[in-house]
C-alpha cells in the first residue's frame, strides 16, 4: 500500500521536499503550509531542536502525535460499523470501500440508513451490486434506526460478520439531525452494549483543520472512535491529520485515496509519515 499512498500524498508531500536544508523559519513555514497548525508546529519544532536533527525530530514527533490507540474488533458478531459525516464528505463511497475491504475475508451486509436524500438507497445498492453484497434497503422518509435494526437482526440470523451502516449527510449544526444519529447509535446498543464497534466519522481532507469543529460536535453527540480522511488524493493539507486526530484524541483508521472501491488505505502512522516526508 506504500506506493499508492505516496502517490495520493503527492500534493501534500511537495511542501516537505526542502526540509533537509531548511532553517527554523523555513521549517516553520513548511509545517504551517501543510496545515499542521500553529500549536503542533511549535511542538514539532521543539522536538527537532531537542533531537538536533530535522528529519528524525520531525518523524518521531509526527508518529508520536498520530499514535492514538485504535479500537479493536472483538466480541460477538456481527461487528457493526457506522459511518457518519457532513454532506458529501464521502460516507457512501467509504461504506462501499469498507465493504470491499472486509468482504475479502468475511461476510458483509450493508444498511442503507440514509433516508433523507433522493436516490441515496439506489446509490448504495449500485455499489452493493457491483461488490455482490447484500443491502438492507430503505425508502425515503423511512425511520433510519428501524432500517439499522432490521439489518443487524438479519445479520445475526444469517451469521453475517459485518453490518456497515451508511447514514445521511448532516451538518453538525443541525441538532435535530444529530439526534437522529444518536437514535441509530442507540439501536445498535440493543445488539451490542458498546454500540458500533467502529463508529466512524468521514472528513474531507481538503478541509484541513477547518474540519476540527464539525468533528468535535459529532463526537459530542455520538461515540466516534475512528476517523476516515477522504479525498486524500488531491489534498495538499495532509499535515492536518495531526491536529485533527490529536486534538480530538481519535485515531485515523483509514484514508480515502480515490473514487473506486480499492482506493482505501488502512492508516498506519509510521507508513504515513514515511510517505509524507520520505525521499
Ligand atoms: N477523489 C476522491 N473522491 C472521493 C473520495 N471519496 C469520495 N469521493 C467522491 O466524493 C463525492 C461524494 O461522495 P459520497 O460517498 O457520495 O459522499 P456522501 O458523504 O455519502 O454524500 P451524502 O450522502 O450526499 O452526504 C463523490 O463524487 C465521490 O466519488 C476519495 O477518497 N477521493
Ligand atoms: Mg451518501
Amino acid at each position: 500500500m506504500f506506493a499508492p499512498l505516496k502517490k495520493a500524498l503527492s500534493k501534500a508531500r511537495k511542501f516537505f521536499l526542502g526540509i533537509k536544508t531548511a532553517d527554523t523559519a523555513e521549517l516553520e513555514a513548511i509545517l504551517l503550509q501543510s496545515d499542521i497548525g500553529v500549536k503542533y508546529t511549535g511542538i514539532i519544532l521543539d522536538e527537532i531542536k531537542e533531537k538536533g536533527d530535522i528529519r528524525s525530530g520531525l518523524k518521531s514527533a509526527l508518529i508520536r502525535l498520530l499514535d492514538i490507540p485504535k479500537p479493536v474488533l472483538e466480541g460477538d458478531k456481527p461487528h457493526i460499523i457506522m459511518v457518519s459525516g457532513v454532506n458529501g464528505s464521502g460516507k457512501t463511497t467509504t461504506v462501499a470501500k469498507l465493504a470491499n475491504h472486509f468482504s475479502r475475508a468475511a461476510k458483509v451486509i450493508l444498511a442503507s440508513a440514509d433516508t433523507y436524500r433522493d436516490a441515496a438507497n439506489e446509490q448504495l445498492s449500485i455499489w452493493a451490486d457491483r461488490l455482490g453484497i447484500e443491502v438492507t434497503s430503505s425508502q425515503k422518509g423511512q425511520d433510519a434506526a428501524a432500517v439499522v435494526y432490521d439489518s443487524i437482526s438479519k445479520a445475526k440470523s444469517k451469521n453475517i460478520d459485518f453490518v456497515i451502516i451508511d447514514t445521511a449527510g448532516r451538518l453538525h449544526t443541525r441538532d435535530d439531525l444529530m439526534v437522529e444519529l444518536q437514535k441509530i447509535e442507540r439501536v445498535t446498543k440493543k445488539f451490542k452494549v458498546i454500540g458500533p464497534d467502529l463508529n466512524l466519522l468521514t472528513i474531507d481532507a481538503n478541509l484541513g483543520q477547518n474540519s476540527i469543529q464539525q468533528a468535535v460536535v459529532f463526537k459530542e453527540h455520538i461515540a466516534i472512535n475512528g476517523l476516515v480522511l477522504t479525498k486524500f488524493d488531491g489534498s495538499a493539507k495532509g499535515g492536518a491529520v495531526v491536529p485533527i486526530s490529536n486534538e480530538l484524541t481519535i485515531p485515523v483508521l483509514f484514508l480515502g485515496i480515490g473514487e473506486g472501491t480499492d482506493d482505501l488505505v488502512e492508516f498506519n502512522a509510521e507508513e504515513f509519515v514515511d510517505a509524507l516526508i520520505g525521499d
